[in-house]
């Protein structure tokens, strides 16, 4: 049987966007508000076109919740699109130039037709909104345990940040961050950020940039190096990669290993007494290149992932391609669209990095209900701290 899993459904001009998260325990505390601030977060960034001025995402739950908390059922969320036009061919009509970058060419060639827009309503990155929904779900399950994550933007184009986040200053960093127009926890950055975004739009063309999300509080052991499908950071991986326009995923120093020896990669590992009631247990490292994760399992430190994306690949100026009819050359399609989402999309990441971690933190700790998850969570960090157990310690009372 699966445990903490989620799906979705939904076109970005249909009537509405699914989320169905199934395996959650009973008893978890839904907090709304969070959940409808991450879909109003996801809405914006400097650079989004103009669809977010139409749509105002709330969370709408149509099963799974009663009385402000899961009772163990599927929780299916619905998210309202008020653009909702779908049917109406004038106000959505065929798409027969292929856009370089997006779905079109292949989804259409896939399902044997010319007419793009078959293929593009579902790749549109608005089903991101599900995927945030779900995620802030997850989270809401973490918090509970300690668990935060911090999803920011490093860099667009040129203009990066060297802000160091760590698990002491990631809270000071976070105001900082919701005061940016471009989600930066960096003032002065954002604005060479912007800058850059004003300059794309006046040349009819598009920008992507670095993302990333740290996550704090999850103690050592979550994920396995048993099976490759249960390494975390492999889940995390295959999740970020699948939001729209991801081309590169790193965890931790990710790329950079290949230009360093063993001794400058490697985190050493010393014991703290005074602080075994950290989610490192005690086991302090001073480094953490490897991004919270050695053999596919978390090792106490703050799990770093950095997602790349790409710039939007609808251009106002168009790119050279063909009309499928004719395979005359032509110039792709414009669709209303966003200059930059990397800020978008620093939302949705943060929000799927936090599913990921929920799903191994589930199969770590599984139950029909939060005092069950609770019990075993706590009876099994108790038993971390006082390693080494003897054998009759390994009993459970
Ligand atoms: C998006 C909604 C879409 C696009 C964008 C993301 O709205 P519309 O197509 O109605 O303008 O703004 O989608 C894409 C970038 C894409 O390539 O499809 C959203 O809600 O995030």
């Amino acid at each position: 049987m699966p445990g903490l899993d989620y799906q979705t459904a939904g076109e970005s001009h249909g009537p509405a966007l699914i989320a169905i998260v199934t395996g959650l325990p009973a008893g978890l505390e839904l907090d709304v508000a969070f959940i409808d601030a991450e879909l109003r977060r996801r809405q914006g960034g400097y650079g989004r076109g103009g669809r977010q001025r139409i749509e105002s995402d709330r969370v709408e739950f149509l099963s799974g919740v009663r009385r402000g908390h899961t009772i163990g059922s599927p929780l299916a969320m619905r998210i309202a699109n008020k653009d909702s036009r779908l049917d109406d061919l004038e106000k959505t009509p065929p798409v027969y130039r292929p856009r370089p970058g997006h779905a079109d060419l292949a989804g259409s060639v896939k399902w044997l037709t010319t007419d793009c827009r078959e293929t593009l309503e579902r790749a549109s990155a608005r089903e991101t909104a599900a995927r945030t929904a779900a995620g802030a779900v997850a989270r809401c399950l973490l918090r509970e345990f300690g668990v935060d994550v911090f999803g920011f933007v490093r860099q667009i184009l040129d203009a990066r940040t060297d802000v160091a986040v760590t698990p002491e200053s990631w809270r000071s960093l976070l105001p900082v961050r919701n005061a940016s127009e471009i989600y930066c926890p960096d003032a002065g950055v954002t604005k060479e950020q912007i800058r850059i975004i004003r300059r794309a739009k006046a040349d009819k063309d598009t920008v992507g940039g670095l993302v990333e999300a740290h996550a704090f509080g999850l103690p050592p052991g979550i994920g396995s190096c048993m099976d490759w499908r249960d390494k975390l950071d492999a889940r995390i991986a295959y999740a970020v990669m699948g939001i729209q326009a991801f081309k590169c995923v790193e965890i931790g120093l990710g790329r950079a290993c290949a230009d360093r020896t063993g001794s400058q990669v490697h985190d050493p590992i010393r014991f703290d007494k005074t602080r075994t009631n950290e989610a490192n247990l005690g086991f302090v490292r001073d480094t953490n290149n490897a991004g919270g994760t050695e053999g596919g399992m978390s090792n106490g430190q703050p799990i770093v992932v950095t997602g790349t994306m790409k710039p939007i690949s609808t251009l106002l100026r168009g790119l050279p391609s063909v009309d499928l009819n004719t395979k005359e050359p032509q110039q792709s399609q414009y669709e209303r669209s966003d200059v930059c989402a990397v800020s978008a999309a620093s939302v949705v990441m943060e929000n799927v990095v936090a599913f990921e971690i929920a799903r191994a933190f589930m199969s770590k700790f599984p139950g029909d209900s939060m005092i069950e998850v609770r019990g075993g969570f706590e009876r099994s960090m108790q038993l971390a701290r006082m390693l080494p157990l003897d054998p009759p310690e390994m009993t459970i009372a």
